[in-house]
Parts: C-alpha cells; structure tokens; sequence
C-alpha cells in the first residue's frame, strides 16, 4: 500500500481481521486474500500457480514449494494462525494476458474463524450494482510494498481509503477506447485518490489478491474488488484495477456454498 496508514490492533480487530497473507513454505508472504466464509478465502488467480505451473515443479520434484498457507486473525504477517491451503479453486476463464477474471477460491480443512480473532465478509452481489457508483469511498490493505523504489514490506498491515473511478474513464486510461474489442472488461473495477495529506494513494506489488471494501460498515462490510493490477503504483493517470466481485457472483457460491451449476 502507496502512502497508506499502518493499522494498529484495535482497528485491525474491528475493520481488517477478514485479511489474509498467503505464503510459501518459508512463510514468505506474496499475495493477500479475504476470509468469506470459515473455510474459504478469496484471493487474485495471479497469486496461484496453474495447472501446468504445478506439473512443471513436480517433475522437478520441488512439490512443497507450491503449497499454499494463510495466516489469519493477525495484522502482523509472522501471526500464529497459519493454515495449509487443501484446495485452489482459480476461476475456469482466468486470462493472464488482459489479467481478466483474475479470482481464485482457496478452502482450508481448519475453521478459520475458531479460535482466532479473525471474521469473514460477503462479497458484493449483482444486485448491489449501486456500491460500484464513480466516486464511492472505498478502502484497500496488505502488506504490499509500502515505498516503489525501496520496495519495502511491511511487517503490520497497511491501509487507504481512495475512490472509484468512472468505468469508461479507467479503460481509457488504460488505452481500452472504443476501438478495442469488448471494451474495458465489466469484470474490472478501478480506484484512485490521494489520503488525507494529498497525497497519491493505491495498492501496489503484494497486495494482489487482497480486498477491495466498502468504507461505510453500517450494513455490514461488503467485498466490492480483488486487488488485480494496474500501471505503476499510486500515479494519478492510472488507477488500481481489482477484479470485480460482483461479476463473480456465480462462482463464488459454486466455490464456497457448493451452490448452483459450475459456472464454466
Ligand atoms: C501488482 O503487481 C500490483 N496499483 C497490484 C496492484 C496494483 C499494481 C500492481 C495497483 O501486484
């Protein structure tokens, strides 16, 4: 996180305790996520290796390296709740190239919820649409890099809060104008803005996978992105992009809930 706030224990507790840090085997952390359920997290499809990624390092005989834990309830990335990923459930439609449909579905065999001081949030659904509007506060954290040139990370969690930005206007920042075919993805949604001091503010490398939320916890919080991708960090001519939850919604409850048929 881009000139952001590093989140004490007391606000750790009542407004992140749904943050995750995904980490190696060394406990080297490289991707955030968000608890949605007691055993499930939502992270980017980015963070995780595919398929044929996996295979690769099977022959190679480098299987742990591969495993993925969570540490959870903590908003120091050393906590002491670490869990095993059982299962990655990376969208079928995920696109490395455009990085579209870039979510993933993680299940853990632990109740991530028991014992632990961390809870878990809904994402957004269709027909919360109006959440998405141009201008609406939202808030973003992790232990991504807190400074471009050192490319420091964090021990404790940092945090921003910036705003959504115009559909239209973030596609042709990123140069998707009316000639590129489909447009800027729907399945995208964009964020800019500068904190409290004017200064610019975003996620940044090793945030990806983490949230995208609602500020206003008055109807509970609510998912609204997946930290995804963007030009840069914190430059004013282009936004963060996270994957949009709501688009997502048919997935998530296959994923999670085991509800409705295999969105693929
Ligand atoms: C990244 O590389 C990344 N400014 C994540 C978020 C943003 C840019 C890059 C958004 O993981």
């Amino acid at each position: 996180i881009i000139n952001g706030v590093e989140v004490d224990e007391e606000t750790f507790k009542s407004d992140y305790n749904y943050q995750v840090s995904l980490q190696d085997v060394s406990g080297f952390h490289y991707c955030g996520g968000t608890i949605v359920s007691p055993h499930h997290i939502i992270t980017a499809s980015h963070c995780l290796l595919s398929e044929e990624e996996q295979d690769d390092y099977e022959v190679l005989g480098e299987h742990a390296d591969y495993d993925v834990y969570v540490v959870v309830g903590s908003r120091d990335r050393e906590g002491e709740n670490k869990f095993k990923v059982q299962e990655i459930i990376r969208h079928p439609c995920y696109d490395a190239f455009l990085t579209n449909y870039d979510v993933a579905v993680l299940r853990v065999e632990e109740d991530l919820l028991d014992g632990t001081e961390a809870r878990s949030i809904t994402w957004a659904k269709p027909e919360d649409s109006h959440m998405y509007q141009a201008g609406t506060s939202v808030k973003t954290s992790g232990w991504g890099t807190t400074n471009v040139e050192t490319n420091e990370s964090p021990t404790f969690l940092h945090a921003t809060t910036y705003n959504l930005v115009d559909h239209e206007e973030c596609g042709l920042d990123y140069g998707f104008g009316p000639n590129f075919p489909g447009g800027f993805p729907v399945t995208m949604v964009c964020a800019s803005g500068v904190n409290a001091d004017g200064e610019q503010t975003d996620s940044c490398v090793g945030d990806s996978g983490g949230p995208l939320t609602t500020v206003s916890n008055l109807q509970g919080e609510t998912l609204l992105g997946v930290t995804s991708w963007g030009i840069g960090c914190a430059e004013p001519d282009y936004p963060g992009v996270y994957a949009r939850a709501s688009q997502f919604d048919d997935f998530f409850s296959w994923a999670v809930d085991g509800a409705g048929p295999n969105p693929t």
